[in-house]
């Protein structure tokens, strides 16, 4: 069994350099404990997580309820894959399509997997329901998407380095300018094999992109008038993270499945991931109807892993715990108070050009180009003054804090940001 680590974090990030993959560049710090909003780092120094793993940690870290369930399902059956039935998977099943209002779900592991999951579901539903000849379905994507990293989804993608060297690519994809609803019109005007249309319902990576606020209505709306499906990759945005419980839910702060209220937008297919394990499991979903969903049938799809008792289990306690704690009315009281604090900042420096986002997914826009070092820079000195947070692309950083986050904790938070920005120099 390895050993209890007694290695500084200088020993452990270079172990990481010599032995892994140099697929990422993080932040020079090493963190081994996390609670709630908080994480230490091998050194025993306290941080406040500004990311949270990019919104899979909406609960906090190591949620006691979340742990718990996944310490008591381990003890009892972990995986029995999907050959025979479990005695969990059905419960979750049934929890999980009335929290979010459809008939049935696919389960997966990875948001990756997930998306792959829709695009799959959405073809075959375009050749076996709408008619459209075989391998002659297009499916819409908008510039600076992101919804992971397999060799489909970086076919479609706009970031070079995602996608350069990875090709031949997949086929079947039209890309459209977010939030440009006449661009997506035309486009459905210039094709007759469109079978669906894939969004994030706020554009993450891309640096926060918050779309106008008929936008995803009116994607709805184009789908259903030109009979495509509409998928909602709420991966990064779902689960009570911009302040709804669903980004597509808009203004409502709802703690399960609304009324479809005047806001709530029903998309064709509702892909989730990260927080749906409160960042302890891997574990993601695809929820549609009977219409949509019943194309899958035995041997169509599947995975190892997808459906398995632990992952089922904790799934139901992380969304419980998003539920009773009240985290998406925190999600969206919190985050007013963030965005008019971080506006109270831009009144005092030219650092800062603008604050942008909804809940507590947010971005703030550093004044420098998108080819210098600053926001990485800045985000190096906030880590020095307590909080952990990353740029997205160039000049842009995201603060996206676990929903469990106090009000006292965040104005904490801004203190950091705003001593750390005043003092900042280029
Ligand atoms: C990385 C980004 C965020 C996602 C949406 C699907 C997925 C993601 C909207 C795939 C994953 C992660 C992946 C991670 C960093 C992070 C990320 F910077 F890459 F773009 F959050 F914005 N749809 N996002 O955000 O889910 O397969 O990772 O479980 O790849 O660097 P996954």
């Amino acid at each position: 069994m390895a050993e209890i680590n007694t290695l500084s974090s200088e020993q452990l990030m270079h172990l990481e350099d010599q032995h892994g993959a140099h697929n990422y560049h993080p932040l020079p710090v090493v963190l081994s404990k996390g609670e709630g909003v908080y994480m230490w780092d091998v050194e025993g120094k306290k941080y406040f997580d500004f990311l949270s793993a990019y919104s899979a940690v909406n609960q906090g870290h190591c949620h006691p309820k979340i742990v718990g369930e996944m310490a008591n399902q381990a003890q009892k059956l972990t995986l029995t894959s999907r050959a025979f039935y479990n005695d969990v998977l059905g419960e979750y099943e049934k929890y999980i399509t009335e929290y979010f209002g459809f008939d049935k779900v696919l389960p997966m592991n990875t948001g990756a997997e997930a998306v792959e999951t829709a695009i799959k579901i959405c073809r075959k539903w375009g050749y076996e329901k709408k008619g459209v000849e075989e391998n002659k379905g297009q499916i819409i994507v908008f510039d600076q998407n992101f919804h992971g990293r397999t060799t489909t989804i970086i076919s479609f993608s706009s970031d070079v380095d995602a996608k350069k060297n990875f090709g031949p690519y997949t086929h079947g994809f039209i890309k459209v300018t977010y939030n440009d609803i006449d661009a997506l019109r035309e486009a459905f005007e210039g094709q007759s094999n469109i079978i669906g249309v894939l969004a994030e319902p706020i554009q993450g990576e891309a640096g926060v992109m918050v779309p106008n606020e008929s936008f995803l209505k009116e994607v709805a709306a184009l789908c259903k008038q030109n009979d495509a499906l509409f998928m909602a990759d709420e991966i990064q945005t779902g689960i009570g993270r911009t302040g709804s419980l669903l980004a597509i839910c808009g203004n409502c702060s709802c703690e399960g499945h609304c009324e479809k209220q005047e806001s709530y937008v029903t998309p064709d297919m509702l892909i989730l991931g990260k927080a749906l394990s409160g960042g302890v499991y891997p574990v993601s979903a695809v929820l549609a109807n009977n219409d949509v969903m019943n194309v899958i049938t035995p041997g169509t799809h599947g995975s190892t892993f997808g459906g398995n008792p632990v992952g089922s289990a904790v799934a139901m306690v992380a969304l419980d715990v998003i539920r009773d704690e009240k985290l998406t009315q925190n999600a969206r009281k919190l985050g007013e108070i963030f965005r008019d604090r971080m506006r109270n900042l831009i009144n005092k420096t030219d650092l800062v050009q603008l604050v942008r986002g909804k809940g507590l997914l947010n971005a703030i826009v550093i004044n420098d180009s998108p080819n210098s070092s600053t926001a990485w820079d800045i985000c190096v000195q906030l880590k020095e003054n307590g909080l952990l947070a990353k740029p997205t692309h160039g000049n842009i950083i995201r603060f996206a804090p676990p929903l469990v986050m106090t009000e006292e904790q965040l104005h904490e938070c801004c203190d950091i940001i705003e001593k750390t920005i005043l003092a900042f120099e280029k």
